[in-house]
């Protein structure tokens, strides 16, 4: 027997988990951009702090930790421009806040307010995407435009390492890769689905490999390293306005925090693998090299955790401000026009709100 093709998966990272070079850092890796994504880094962190303890003391409904995916997140936030769509999942913050959402809009739809997916800042970008994998074909569909229309634009997506067993998924990849359209698919691959791990998901040795089957460009990179996460995604994000087709991406990062904050973790992890990967995290690396160049010390570090407090609670402040919405919204957004039952039940629904306050 012949061999009909052979394949390889491409692996990038600039710094190790000690924060140490393992080569020549990208031209656009300087102290200015570096100082910009880790203070981002930073503030992404204290704001997921906030967000759990909100849900601890009932002022969040649920809420999806981005705990240690702070480099994939603000990564792929830096590498895209405003004409790009993002579509995410439900835990990209850092993306999010580098394309102009506001931190009050993450806690209003924690909260269980949908105004909050209505983003002032970024108006092409797609809400939050519970069901898993959708999110996938809303951007094949939105790269799809813009190849039509002839638009220097790409459309961006994340998905977890569970979310690549979906048949959206494949069905996403395929079309992205049969059209060669400027689609960059992202896999953050954070070992666990909920409670399911990596090894029970798939029999692939990379996450990367299954866009080969799209015929599409796939790399794998540290995702923990914000510096491979940029410079990837920075490539791919050309090559695709450039007409030159789909990237699919994997992530290696690590989800340090439960799932959700519906999630105890500790019933399926140990806490030994929980303590080795924390060693690897994204913000210890990145602080450490720019500590080793002089740009960074302790005295700054405290300044902006002080910042970024303060930003937070501002944010938080305002979140809390913001009125409820009616309870007719419920029929209001969800019908064309009301049958004359569901017209009685929207006057029923509005009196009862005010008798109860
Ligand atoms: C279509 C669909 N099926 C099941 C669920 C329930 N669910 C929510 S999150 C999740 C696991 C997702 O794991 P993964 O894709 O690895 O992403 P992670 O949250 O770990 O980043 C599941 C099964 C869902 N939201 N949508």
């Amino acid at each position: 027997m012949s061999i009909a093709a052979t394949f390889e998966i491409p692996f990038e990272q600039f710094l190790d988990p000690k924060g140490k070079p393992v080569k020549d850092l990208p031209k656009w890796a300087d102290k200015e951009e570096l100082l910009k994504l880790y203070k981002m880094m930073t503030k992404v962190r204290v704001f997921d702090t906030k967000a759990i303890a909100l849900q601890r003391t009932g002022k969040l409904g649920t809420y999806a930790s981005c705990l240690g995916h702070e480099a994939a997140h603000v990564g792929i936030g830096a590498a895209m421009i405003e004409e790009d769509a993002f579509c995410p999942m439900y835990r990209e913050y850092g993306a999010q806040f580098m394309r102009g959402v506001k931190m009050s809009e993450v806690l209003l739809y924690w909260g269980g307010d949908e105004r909050g997916s209505n983003f002032s800042g970024p108006q092409h970008d797609f809400p939050w995407c519970v069901p898993i994998a959708t999110q996938y074909l809303h951007a094949a569909g939105s790269a799809m435009a813009f190849k039509y229309r002839g638009e220097k634009r790409a459309a961006v997506t994340v998905i977890g390492d569970g979310g690549t067993s979906e048949g959206d998924f494949y069905e996403a990849l395929n079309a992205a890769g049969a059209w060669q359209l400027p689609f960059v698919g992202v896999t953050v691959n954070n070992k666990w689905a909920i409670s399911v791990p990596l090894s029970k998901q798939t029999a692939c040795e990379t996450l990367a490999q299954k866009g080969i089957a799209a015929g599409m460009d796939c790399v794998q990179v540290d995702g923990n390293d914000i510096v491979a996460v940029r410079d990837v995604m920075q490539n791919a994000l050309h090559k695709a306005r450039e007409g030159k087709g789909p990237t699919f991406v994997e992530m290696l990062t690590y989800r340090l925090h439960d799932h959700t904050t519906a999630d105890d973790a500790r019933r399926y992890r140990s806490d030994d693998e929980v303590e080795a990967e924390r060693k690897k995290e994204p913000l210890i690396r990145l602080r450490q090299y720019i500590t080793d160049q002089g740009w960074w010390d302790e005295d700054q570090e405290k300044v902006l955790l002080e910042e970024c407090k303060k930003e937070v609670d501002a944010a938080v402040v305002e979140y809390q401000s913001i009125e409820a919405p009616g309870v007719e919204d419920m029929f209001d957004y969800h019908f064309e026009e009301l049958t004359d039952p569901l017209s009685e039940q929207r006057e029923i629904a509005i009196k009862e709100a005010r008798r109860n306050g």
